[in-house]
Formats: C-alpha cells, structure tokens, sequence
C-alpha cells in the first residue's frame, strides 16, 4: 500500500482552478442565480447548533470519517450562490461532531475527469491508517467517472489538502460495460472482503431498474466490474448515495465496515433521485456470491423503511473507531421557495451526527443523536409526572424553546376508546395529514407544540396517536404537522408521518425533538422512528418561540416525565 501512496504522490495532478462548467442534475439548476445576491440581515431561520456554512446553498454530506481523533465532514457546496451549482468538496473538521473547524475546498474541479464537477462520494481508512477519497466527477463529455483522491500529507491531521490520482477516472463507463454515462455516481465507502479485494458500489439505473454496480480491486487502483450489481431493484429509478453496511445483532455497537464476521447483518440504503426520498432494508451479504439479499418481508419501494420519514436525504454513515460506533449524516434541506433562499444567501443544513444500530427485533434500525449534544445543554426545566387532560395545553416556561433539546414521555394505561385504524390506512403520512394536530382523537393526538407563537397562530406539532389495529394489536403513529407552522404560504408545509414498531401497553411513548430555529428533529420512542421538518415561523422567532406539551384527544394520558434544555450555540464556523 506504501508503494501505491508513493506513485499517486510522485505524480503531479494538474490543477486548473474552479471553472466549473454548468450541468444538469439530479439537482434543480438555476443558470440565473450562480452568483452571490445581496442578502437579507434579519436572518431568523440560522441555526445555533446544526451544521451549516456562513452562506451559499450546501448538500449531500461527504467523505465522512474519523483520522487520528478528528472527525471529518465534506460536503457538497455551491461557492456561487445559495442554489445548487459549481460543485466542490467543502470541507471542516471536529473534535466531537459538534462545533467545527472551516477549511478551504479539499476537492475541486482540477483534473479532466472532473472538470465539470466534483460530486457525491465516500472515505476509506486503508490499512495503515490511510484514508483514500472516492467521488464522482463528471467529465468533458458529462459523463459520470469515479475517481480516487488520497491526502498529500498524512501527518497533517486535518487532511487539508488532497491530491488526485493521476490514474482517474478509475471507473468510468465504456462501450462494454453498459452504465449509463448520467446514471452512475456516488461511490461508497469499499470494504475488504475474504478474498482480500476490495469492493465498492455506486449508484445507477438501467431504465426503471435501480442498482447498486459492484467494482472489486486488488491494489485500490484498479478497478474491474463485476458481472451482476450487488443488488437491484425493479421500478426505483436512480439510486443515489447508496451506503451498504454490516451491523451487529445484538448490542449498540458500530462495525467496520469490512467487518463480515459472526452475529452480523447488513443493511443497505439508497436515495431514490425521483422522491427524493431514502429507503433502507436489512439483510444477508453473502461473500461468497457477492450479493446482497433483503430479509424476507423487506419492502424495497418508497414505502420501505427510512431513516427519517420527514426532510433527509443523500445520508451516509460511517464507523468511528475511537468509540465503536456507527454514525450517521444527512441533508436537511429547505422547505422554503428559492425566492427566500436567495433572500437569505443560504440553503441547505446537516442533520445532528446519530448513532446508529439494529433494534432488539432484528428488524429496523434505531438512531440517537450522538451522545457529545448533551455538552450544548443548559438550564434545565423538569416537569414531574402530570396528567395532561383531553383537550388542554400546558407551556413549558423557562426554555429558550427556538433554540433547545426536549425529552417528554407519554403513559396511557386505558385503551378502550382507541380508535379503530382502518386496513386500508396503510401509509402513515397520508393518515398524518389527514388526522392533524387539530384534529381530534381518543388516545392522541398528544406530543409538543414546537416553534409556537403565543397566540398559537403558529407551531410545528410533533405527535403521537394511538389506534387498534385488526388483530386487536394497538398501532402507533408518529407525526410531524407543519401546516400551521408559519405564516409564509411560500413554504412547502407537508405533513410527515411514520408507524412505530411499540406495543404501548408495555411501553413508554417517549419522544425528543431537536428544535433549531428552522428545524426541528424528532426522535419517538428512543429513535424507532425519525422526523425532520424544515419550518419558517414568522411570529415564533428567537424570544417569541414557546414551547407547549399538549393533548388533543378526548382520552387523557400522563406525562410521565419532561426535560427541557436551552441550547448553547455550537461553533460551526
Ligand atoms: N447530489 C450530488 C450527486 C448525488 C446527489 C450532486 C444527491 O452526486 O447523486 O450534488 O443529492
């Protein structure tokens, strides 16, 4: 491997600066808007503790990783403008995934193959404690190519700079090899299988057909595809970002990700380019055939599984060796027009770092924002145990509540008048955004009123509601209504809605929200399932946010315990 740095090294990639040329994408382009327009001062949508640039439009989360203790995030950031365009590696670093560093662009369109653009992609730690960066770049002729860029200098801990292989593109798609030259991007992390080669997929289509292309190598630099991908879909369009990772069946603990060992399962994710939505399945990698098979049962469409069933997408994960850990990015983008995000000179957040691993069932994943949050709280208001009447309200006073972390459970103990749940109420967030917050159940809705003004004129309302399902099974729905959360009709306020995997009978409904001026990320029931809304209040700004707990259905249900924190801005520039 030593050999291998030597040569990319001996080599001098010819950069030619950052004339990137315009193209189309899976992102909107807006020719008109490629340059820095004045912007607004009154900024009340910026965050205090979620990742985001001082200006210009960022998206999908890149090259994610840890090296010598320090945690590394690229990303992908327009330095022109705050839509999406002129593509570069931007790039900060961190101590403890929370306040960060900046640093310049670490990669950028320098090389033939990248010339017009440097995409999506993945960070491996070679043996020896060797990171190596793989990414798409969109060539002369516009097709995508895989290329691999390694740090010049390894003692330098922030890996400020990077240099190119002279060898890109190391994939790239030929007369023979049938890969649509606009459909096949965004390259994992590789892992090392039994055999010693390394292997890595990279999102593609073949017409409906979505699929995970499989490449193996030897040496890291030469690259052969293999006959069948890894794993396709009929019917799903392009898979973006696709992330493929094994994860123990038992316990929290992260995997490496060559990791193929006993008590594991794998879990593979894509971001499907036409909703815009990601979905995950479970399953079974056999090494031996090179294939990976969903768990029997998997739903493998837009209705599968998904990390966050609110606004997420182009997430990766990657495994943190210094506290054994599996963690994971996402993008959170705007939910507000272009007109205001050119306003406003930014688009475009990360979502809190969150563990990640397999839930008890062996069927879903579980996440939790990663544990070094918990520096940013302070002031902490409690509410003992209450009980929180059908139709009442109660604020939670002594929070600056634009700005702050909640933790609320909920304990039901008489479910005779929970509501029948339909068969054919089969997709939560149609059923979300017909039952609202204010419409009014038996057992829910019950949750928080985020970002609410006074008056209630706004508030973004995260809730539970209880149902009894046909086999006399209880069915919990978890929501996220944003139709009342501002006053601005321009915003996109789609309610968003997931099933909890809980019996309620035996447990708590608990539920945490990270509430950041224009985010608020939702946890039910320890992380079994994850909202992220994007809103705009225009009265609950800063001062004049509140925070309330309330109960809209007819049935009252007990608080069973509340905290509150006020958070502490993070330094994130
Ligand atoms: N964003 C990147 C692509 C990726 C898409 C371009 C997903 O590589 O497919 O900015 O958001």
């Amino acid at each position: 491997m030593a050999n291998f740095y030597l040569s990319l090294f001996l080599f001098f990639a010819l950069f030619l600066g950052h004339g990137v040329v315009e193209l189309q994408a899976s992102h909107h382009v807006y020719r008109n808007l490629q340059t820095s327009q004045s912007t607004s001062p009154n900024q009340p949508y910026r965050t205090g503790y979620h990742f985001q640039p001082p200006k210009n439009w960022i998206n999908d989360p890149n090259g994610v990783m840890i090296y010598k203790g320090i945690y590394h995030l690229f990303y992908q950031y327009n330095p022109k403008g705050a839509v999406w365009g002129n593509i570069v590696w931007a790039h900060s670093t961190s101590k403890d995934l929370i306040n960060w560093i900046p640093h310049d662009p670490a990669i950028y369109p320098s090389q033939q193959s990248d010339i017009n653009g440097c995409w999506s992609g993945s960070a491996t730690i070679l043996p020896g404690e060797k990171p190596a960066i793989f990414y798409t770049g969109i060539d002369p002729h516009n097709r995508q190519v895989q290329n691999l860029a390694v740090p010049k200098n390894l003692s330098d801990p922030y890996l400020r700079e990077w240099v190119k292989s002279p060898k890109n593109p190391l994939m790239a798609p030929d007369a023979m090899n049938q890969i649509n030259t606009s459909s096949f991007r965004d390259p994992t992390t590789a892992w090392l299988g039994p055999d010693k080669r390394w292997r890595v997929i990279i999102g593609s289509k073949i017409n409906r057909k979505g699929l995970a292309i499989l490449y193996r190598s030897k040496d890291f630099l030469h690259w052969i595809k293999a006959k069948h991908p890894l794993h396709s879909v009929k019917g799903t369009g392009m898979w973006e970002c696709p992330d493929f990772f094994p994860v123990s069946t038992y316990g929290l603990n992260g995997l490496d990700t060559s990791d193929m060992g006993p008590n594991t399962k794998h879990v593979l994710k894509v971001s499907l380019d036409d909703t815009k939505h990601e979905y995950y399945t479970v399953g079974t990698y056999s090494t031996a055939k090179d294939r990976y098979v969903p768990d029997e049962g998997s739903v493998e469409s837009d209705s599968g599984l998904r990390f966050d069933y609110g606004k997420y997408y182009a997430s990766k994960t990657f495994f943190d060796s210094a506290k054994n850990r599996r963690v994971l990015w996402g993008w959170v983008n705007e939910s507000s027009s272009v007109n205001d995000d050119v306003k406003k000179g930014w688009a475009g957040i990360q979502a809190i770092p969150r563990k990640l691993w397999l839930d008890k069932s062996g069927k879903h994943l579980v996440q939790w924002p990663v544990v070094e949050i918990e520096k940013l709280r302070v002031n902490q208001v409690q509410v003992p145990s209450k009980l929180l009447k059908g139709g009442s309200v109660i604020e939670v006073t002594g929070v600056t509540a634009a700005q702050a972390d909640v933790e609320i459970s909920f304990d039901v103990s008489d479910f005779k008048k929970a509501e029948k749940l339909d068969p054919g109420w089969t997709n939560p967030q149609l059923i979300c955004s017909q039952k609202g917050a204010s419409v009014k159940g038996a057992l829910g809705p019950f949750g928080l009123l985020a970002l609410a003004s006074k008056d209630l004129k706004e508030y973004t309302a995260v809730f539970f509601r209880i149902f009894k399902g046909e086999d006399k099974k209880f069915v919990v729905l978890m929501c996220s209504d944003q139709s009342r959360s501002s006053l601005n009709s321009d915003n996109d306020k789609t309610t968003y809605g997931a099933f909890l995997n809980v019996d309620p009978v035996y447990e708590k409904l608990s539920l945490r929200s990270l509430i950041d001026h224009s985010i608020v990320e939702s946890f039910g029931v320890g992380g079994k399932a994850c909202i992220t809304a994007r809103v705009y209040p225009t009265l609950a700004i800063d001062d004049y946010a509140h925070l309330y707990a309330f109960n809209n259905g007819t049935e009252n249900v007990k608080i069973n315990g509340l905290s509150a924190w006020s958070m502490k801005k993070a330094q994130l520039y």
